[in-house]
């Protein structure tokens, strides 16, 4: 008994701290697309509500050598994409990342994403006092975006 009231005292200790460093993030509706062998690259949406000031500058995953704040436009009659310094997260405002504008784009792929199975995903964000912090997800590999 006193045992396990010990442990809890060390969880609750570690959520607490956990929670003081942690930015306030919600991240909905996450997918990745899956690819077929040989597909270098693959890219991951999500909505992002931030519930203070954050800056997306970054990301990374085990399953990809590289991944990067990409944005995609049209330049005159051309659809562009390319990496953006970061993505303004303001405080209550959802932010999505989609087809056709911003994604988290996954570069040299170690090997193919599966439907069905999930992608850690790391984001870096910059918060109002130009700290890095990272939060963690898990991301769904769907060829379909999740239901809203
Ligand atoms: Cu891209």
């Amino acid at each position: 008994m006193k045992k396990t009231w010990i442990a809890g005292a060390l969880l609750c200790a570690a959520f607490a701290s956990f929670a003081q460093s942690a930015p306030k993030l919600t991240i909905a509706h996450a997918w990745a697309r899956p690819t077929v062998p040989g597909q270098p690259t693959s890219g991951a949406y999500m909505t992002l509500t931030a519930g203070e000031p954050l800056v997306l500058v970054g990301a990374s995953t085990p399953v990809a050598g590289m991944a990067e704040v990409h944005q995609m436009k049209m330049d005159g009659d051309v659809m562009r994409m390319g990496g953006v310094d970061g993505i303004a997260l303001p405080a209550g405002q959802p932010v999505e990342l989609k087809p056709g504008g911003y994604h988290i784009m996954l570069m040299h792929l170690h090997a193919p994403l599966k439907a069905g199975t999930n992608i850690p995903l790391t984001l870096t964000l910059k918060n109002a006092s130009g700290a890095q912090v990272q939060v963690q997800a898990s991301v769904p590999v769907s060829a379909q975006p999740p239901a809203h």
